[in-house]
């Protein structure tokens, strides 16, 4: 085949799937209306790529929630406490989301991108049996179609299965099972074979990842297995998210047929490699939003040419984590809508950079389109500000520097007179159905500004009264101006568009609409003063500003691919620094300034990891270190494990650090110890992920331990994270007992004194 993408997006143009999943869970739909809601989702996307002119197709890249989760029931590996469900369909989702009596599995980041998966676990009783009837059923379903060209069923490879599993019960290392998996995937491939599959893809997205030499060597029994199996389709292996370059070296002789290589995020590897291969080059970006540069595409797909045995174009990697398609967004600029690839102008671009290497006769339309939105994008004025420039370049390192810790310590109590162990909440409350009917009232012309902006104060007085009736310490505005808090900065950053169905999966039937960040950034006016100025003369408590870091900012963006990452992180941290100047001059004595997605961004490959972080942490020191030394700026970071970043956590000199430890058992503290770290440090005291409210005694069983790590002096008090997804009667009980534990554990300690 020569043209084809590497798999697709699920959720629905119009967002169909998020609809009926959470329709289903509500019990208003059936499990066959469900399933009918997906078998016609694939219909029509399979049709429309056929008619795009792909060449084979790939079936298999869609799930009910999470195609890791797939592959663990492909493998019979979902532990034994979800499987006793009258309806399989019922155990599936309460691995995905738990039930009243089952937590569910854990989710995390699929590598770097802005999807999570959910985590398989693996016990030493877990005995692997093969299930492929769904992939069988979805592969008879593209087949009944009658496409005129070939489905490829796509699975998720072994090593990769087992890299992204959690080992419960033992420490051997999972990928020793990979022996045990070798067998059923070789009865798979024969299963895929006699229902006419000639090619098979297997996604080996952990091959990009640093391997010992002992894992490279299992790599390559398990490869040798699985191309030796009796009767199989052609293999495809997929790697993408970076270069694999020393697996698919180890590989080349184990008799596998095909190559698929990310040239977006990696490169073509050594000519040997691709000796004798069938080559999938990824060309065409599969995780970002701009239209493919023809000659660059052009020059790769001649080079792989020279050196295989032959060569399709394809996306980098699966079409999931970009929006379906431009024609949902009319309302975009026409000019930068003229730089952009959505889902479907991507498969025509596929098929466009396989029609020209083949040698058309006229360069494709679609390419034409691409060249001259290509020029427009290179001249554009928004692209290149020199007063933004002149700024950044015109910055020292004392830009990014503030006076020693201890020093801002000594300023900020004097000027904020705060309890020991203070109490404060990360951000968010509760996003009440008032707030949601405002916010769809204004967009669809019903109340003016001014009618919106007094129904957000009432909001705001409302939290307010609530946090100065527990008796919290630093007080929040509680956000309910802001749908997604990324989305928010975007729209009113200029270098930001905003789609409004440019929907992405986040994880299940959640998605997010990344901004586009296309030009140079510049903040035409205060963001966020009048919400917070509003706050604060409301009550004589501090009122905490709250923003969002460059790095977050940009790790949930569509960035730009035309300058380095770092470049746009200066840019946006200017911004941001810009913000907490006004925050300040307007009289906030506390600003806290978010990075969630600090550990997002880790790049995959350790070797690049240093660089990463001290551009992060530069970025992130730009952003806060403007304000005076008595202003206290507060971090939040969460969704991840942080061992990785750790120093960097101490880099970017946070005067106050929340942190998500509710689940890790105080661990970061000891780790923090362990770097140094000696700034103020909340670590989360219950996890507002679960509907449960937490006890006083526990929160002081959780105080108590972290005061075994950190002196009392610099601990805070407060939840994990912020409230938006919890309701106002749980956040009230939490918040009570909150206060309780910390004023309890208070007095313990001045007794002591
Ligand atoms: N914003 C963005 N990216 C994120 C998060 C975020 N990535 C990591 C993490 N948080 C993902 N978590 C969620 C949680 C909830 C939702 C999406 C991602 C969610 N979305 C609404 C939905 O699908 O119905 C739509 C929200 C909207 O209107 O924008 O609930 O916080 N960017
Ligand atoms: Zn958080």
């Amino acid at each position: 085949f020569t043209a084809t993408v590497l798999g697709l997006p699920r959720i629905g143009p119009k967002r169909e799937l998020k609809k009926a999943l959470e329709a289903y869970w509500a019990g208003d739909l059936t499990s066959d209306e469900l399933a009918a809601t997906g078998r016609a989702l694939r219909e029509t996307q399979l049709r429309g790529l056929a008619d795009a002119g792909l060449d084979s197709v790939p079936v298999g890249t869609f799930s009910r929630y999470d195609q890791v989760l797939d592959t663990a029931v492909l493998l019979g590996a979902l532990p034994e406490r979800y499987t006793g469900f009258a309806d399989p369909l019922d155990g599936y989702f309460a691995a995905a989301r738990g039930t009243d009596e089952l937590a569910p599995l854990e989710m995390t980041k699929w590598f770097d991108t802005n999807y999570h998966y959910i985590v398989p676990e693996i016990s030493p009783g877990t005995q692997f049996s093969l299930h492929p009837e769904t992939l069988l059923a979805e592969l008879a379903e593209a087949d009944a179609l009658e496409l005129g060209v070939p489905a490829r069923p796509v699975v998720l490879g072994p090593v990769t299965f087992l890299r992204l599993s959690k080992a419960v019960g033992s420490d051997a290392p999972l990928l020793d099972r990979l022996e045990e998996l070798v067998p059923l995937y070789a009865d798979l491939l024969a299963r895929l074979a006699d229902a006419g599959a000639a090619w098979v893809q297997i996604d080996e997205p952990a091959l990009v990842t640093d391997l010992s030499g002992e894992e490279l060597a299992q790599v390559r029994r398990t490869y040798d297995g699985l191309a030796g199996a009796q009767q199989r389709p052609a293999i495809l292996l997929a790697t993408y998210f970076g270069r694999a370059d020393e697996a698919l070296r180890e590989l080349h002789d184990t008799g596998i047929e095909g190559l698929a290589i990310d040239l977006v995020a990696g490169a073509l590897p050594p000519p040997e490699v691709l000796r004798g291969k069938h080559v999938v080059a990824g060309v065409v970006d599969g995780r970002n939003v701009w239209r493919t540069d023809p000659d660059r595409a052009l020059d790769a797909l001649e080079t792989a040419r020279a050196h295989a045995a032959s060569v399709a174009v394809s996306t980098s990697c699966s079409l999931l984590h970009v929006p379906y398609a431009l024609a949902a967004e009319p309302g975009l600029d026409a000019r930068l809508r003229s730089w952009l690839a959505f889902g479907s102008e991507k498969v025509r671009e596929v098929r466009a950079l396989a029609d020209a290497l083949a040698g058309a006769d006229h360069e494709p339309a679609e390419l034409e389109l691409t060249r001259a939105g290509l020029a427009s994008r290179r001249d554009d004025p928004r692209l290149h500000r020199e007063d933004v420039r002149d700024r950044l370049a015109a910055l020292g390192e004392d830009d990014r520097r503030r006076l020693p810790a201890d020093e801002r310590r000594a300023l900020q109590a004097e000027r904020l007179d705060l309890p020991l162990l203070p109490t404060t909440t990360i951000g968010s409350y509760p996003q009440t159905a008032q707030i949601r009917s405002a916010r769809a009232d204004l967009r669809r012309g019903r109340i003016d500004q001014g009618e919106y902006v007094a129904r957000m104060r009432a909001e705001i007085d409302a939290v307010l009264e609530l946090q100065e009736g527990l008796g919290l310490d630093v007080l929040v505005h509680g956000e309910p101006e802001r749908n997604d808090m990324v989305q928010f900065f975007a729209e009113r950053l200029e270098g930001f568009a905003t789609t409004s169905a440019g929907w992405v999966q986040s994880y299940g039937s959640r998605c997010v609409r990344p901004p586009i960040l296309f030009g140079d950034v510049a903040r035409p006016e205060p963001m966020t003063v009048d919400w917070i100025s509003y706050a604060s003369s409301r009550t004589s408590k501090p009122v905490k500003g709250m923003l969002t870091g460059p790095v977050t900012i940009l790790a949930w963006s569509f960035v730009r691919d035309d300058q380095p990452l770092a470049a746009s992180a200066d840019q946006v941290a200017l911004a941001i620094r810009d913000e907490t100047l006004d925050l300040e001059q307007a009289g906030t004595a506390v600003i806290q300034v978010d990075e969630p997605a600090l550990r997002e961004l880790l790049p995959l490959r350790r070797a690049e990891r240093p660089a990463y972080l001290d551009w992060a942490v530069g970025a992130f020191r730009l952003a806060t270190s403007g304000v005076a030394d008595a202003t206290q700026v507060h971090t939040h970071l969460c969704y991840s494990e942080f061992g990785d970043v750790i120093e960097a956590i101490a880099g970017l000199d946070a005067d106050v650090t929340s942190i998500e430890a509710a689940r890790s058992h105080m661990e970061v503290l000891e780790d923090l110890n362990e770097v140094g770290f000696d700034l103020g440090v909340g670590p989360g005291v219950y996890d507002i992920h679960s509907p449960r409210v937490p006890s006083v005694a526990e929160i002081e069983t959780s105080l108590r331990e972290a005061l075994r790590a950190v002196p009392a002096e610099r601990l805070w008090v407060n939840p994990d994270c912020g409230l938006k997804t919890r309701s106002s009667a749980e956040v009230g009980a939490s918040l009570a007992n909150l206060v309780a534990a910390a004023r309890a554990v208070r007095s313990a300690r001045e007794v002591r004194a």
